[in-house]
């Protein structure tokens, strides 16, 4: 078997920006978390990153939830993520023809491009969605998963779907990082996979989410990163929470290490 390259070994390897920090960051947190923070106020996802921040290495964002956004918002945003050290991801999934998805990525009230160093998109639209969103992206250093799989029931993200999703992020390697996806989809130690539908004790929502445990996905599935919401953002004690997925997620990490 393949010998298992450690965060800080990834990090020297990547010739991307955003996944040379990423790894780093990692490795210097001792941690694989992502935060998902779906809330509906600026003041709660602000809270709360304020709170976790020291735990995670990324926190991903719907910024259309949010009902009283304002770019002062992602002002804070950038200032937290500076101050404890993480990244942003804007899950945007962005799943258009080329030129919508560039006009997407970067107008309209959120201007994405500005501040997200990480964006996601559906593969579904063929090549063109990547070439879009690379055309803003490129120049200012961002990097995009393509969502490969998915953790909802009855998805069609599946079988020559999720291959052809793999070719595509092997051709745009100049942008395309990783995937969004439920286990290690390819050996290549400079892309990363990020898993959704985490949660310490399996199970599922009742709208279809399905949840894997960290040591399933970290150990047994070989992904690189969980990203967990509710599991947190929704626990009594989010900080107590965000320690216990930073823990379980890291161990699981280190036993797969030589
Ligand atoms: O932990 P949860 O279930 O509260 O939240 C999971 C988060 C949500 C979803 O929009 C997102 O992960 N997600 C994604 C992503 C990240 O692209 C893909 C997927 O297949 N499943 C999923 O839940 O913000």
């Amino acid at each position: 078997p393949k010998k298992v390259l450690t965060y800080g070994e990834r990090s020297e390897l990547c010739t991307h920006p955003v996944t040379k920090e990423l790894f780093k960051i990692m490795h210097e947190k001792e941690t694989n978390l992502v935060v998902s923070a779906d809330l509906k106020t600026t003041k709660e996802v602000l809270q709360v990153l304020k709170k976790i921040g020291p735990h995670i290495c990324m926190a991903k964002t719907h910024i259309d939830i949010i009902e009283d956004y304002n770019p002062e918002f992602v002002t804070q945003l950038c200032e937290i993520a500076k101050k404890h050290n993480f990244l942003l991801f804007e899950d945007r999934k962005f799943a258009d023809i080329g030129n919508t998805v560039k006009l997407q990525y970067s107008s309209g009230l959120y201007r994405i491009s500005d501040w997200a160093h990480v964006i996601n998109a559906h593969s579904v639209p063929g090549e063109g969605v990547v070439k879009g969103l690379k055309e803003v992206g490129l120049v200012k250093d961002r990097a995009c998963l393509l969502i490969a799989e998915m953790s909802s029931l009855g998805n069609l993200a599946t079988g020559d779907y999720t291959v052809a999703t793999i070719k595509m992020a092997e051709e745009n390697k100049d942008f395309v990082v990783g995937f969004i996806s439920q286990k290690k989809l390819c050996d290549d130690p400079t892309l990363v996979h990020m898993t959704p539908g985490v949660k310490l004790e399996c199970g599922k929502d009742s709208l279809g989410q399905q949840y894997l445990t960290p040591d399933e996905v970290i150990g047994r599935r070989g992904s690189d990163i969980i990203i967990v919401g509710r599991g947190i953002v929704q626990a009594h004690d989010i900080v107590k929470a965000a320690k216990a997925y930073q823990q379980a997620g890291y161990l699981a990490y280190q036993q797969l290490l030589p």
